[in-house]
């Protein structure tokens, strides 16, 4: 089993033992700090001390640095979704950067990946959109096609670049008469991992419902059969084997979200 790589450490560092390791919980609050996707937030708006202040948290028992630590991925979302510019484009690769083979990860291991039956699967729309109703593959897969070489960023400590293809997200929200002034976009999938997604992000012109990888039909390791693409988020973010999806203004969390991981995620 694997996971995002700063969790196990918190939660060594907050919950291990009876006495407070002051020393691991600074050393790990800096590392949340330093973190790519907190770097300007550590830097430009507060230090440890400030943001200890802020939130109140004297750091004298296990609570009380779960709820600082949960205030700063807090304070983090709020950061990230002022700083997202909508119209600022992840970079691009070729083809001849492509990595290969392209990784394979989930919170099992690849014997356990979902096998989704094409035949009937149909994906579920619910929550603020005009349009609830299922989705058959073969309606997806007439949707306008796009294509792109991102670079995928995982919090475990590796980065790929890989070609996926699939259809404009925005455009599918808008098909399906999604209330696009709402807040969250959240997913369930087929292994039962979820995630939630802010609306900017969903509306990103990057944002691709994919059905492909290198031009052929998603595998099962990559998320078939389809795979929310975002080259603005990091790795888990990024849901696979999606069978539902939901517009909504109540926050959803994710599977990591929900284990302290910080829920913006942008990379
Ligand atoms: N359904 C589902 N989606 C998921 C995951 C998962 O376990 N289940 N893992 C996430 C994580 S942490 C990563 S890094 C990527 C891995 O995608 P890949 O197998 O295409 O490399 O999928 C993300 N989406
Ligand atoms: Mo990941």
């Amino acid at each position: 089993m694997t996971r995002p790589d700063t969790q196990p450490d918190r939660k060594t560092a907050v919950m291990s033992g009876n006495k407070l390791d002051r020393e691991s919980i600074l050393i790990d609050a800096r590392r949340e700090l330093a973190m790519p996707s907190r770097r300007l937030f550590g830097k430009r708006l507060l230090t440890l001390g400030g943001l200890s202040m802020l939130t109140g948290c004297s750091l004298t028992d296990n609570d009380s640095v779960t709820a600082f630590l949960t205030a700063v991925s807090r304070l983090n979302d709020r950061a990230q979704a002022a700083l997202f510019d909508p119209k600022q484009l992840a970079p691009t690769y070729t083809e001849a950067q492509i990595t290969r083979p392209f990784p394979f990860n989930a919170f099992y291991g690849i014997d356990d990946v979902p096998d989704v039956d094409a035949s009937d699967y149909k994906l579920k729309i619910s929550g603020l959109v005009t349009g609830q109703r299922v989705w058959t593959l073969p309606e997806l897969y007439a949707l306008p096609h796009a294509e792109q070489i991102t670079r995928h960023i995982c919090v475990e400590g590796w980065s790929a670049i890989g070609r996926w293809g699939g259809t404009p997200f925005a455009d599918f929200l808008r098909r399906i008469g999604a209330d696009t002034s709402a807040k969250y976009v959240g997913f369930k999938c087929a292994d039962d991992y979820y995630e939630s997604i802010d609306m900017p992000t969903a509306l990103h012109p990057q944002t691709l419902l994919t059905f492909e990888y290198d031009g052929q039909r998603l595998p099962a390791k990559y998320g078939f059969p389809m795979k929310l693409r975002m080259p603005t988020k990091l790795g888990y973010k990024n849901p696979k084997h999606i069978v539902e999806m939901f517009v909504t203004n109540t926050y959803p969390g994710g599977y990591w979200v929900d284990q302290g991981y910080n829920w913006f995620g942008g990379s």
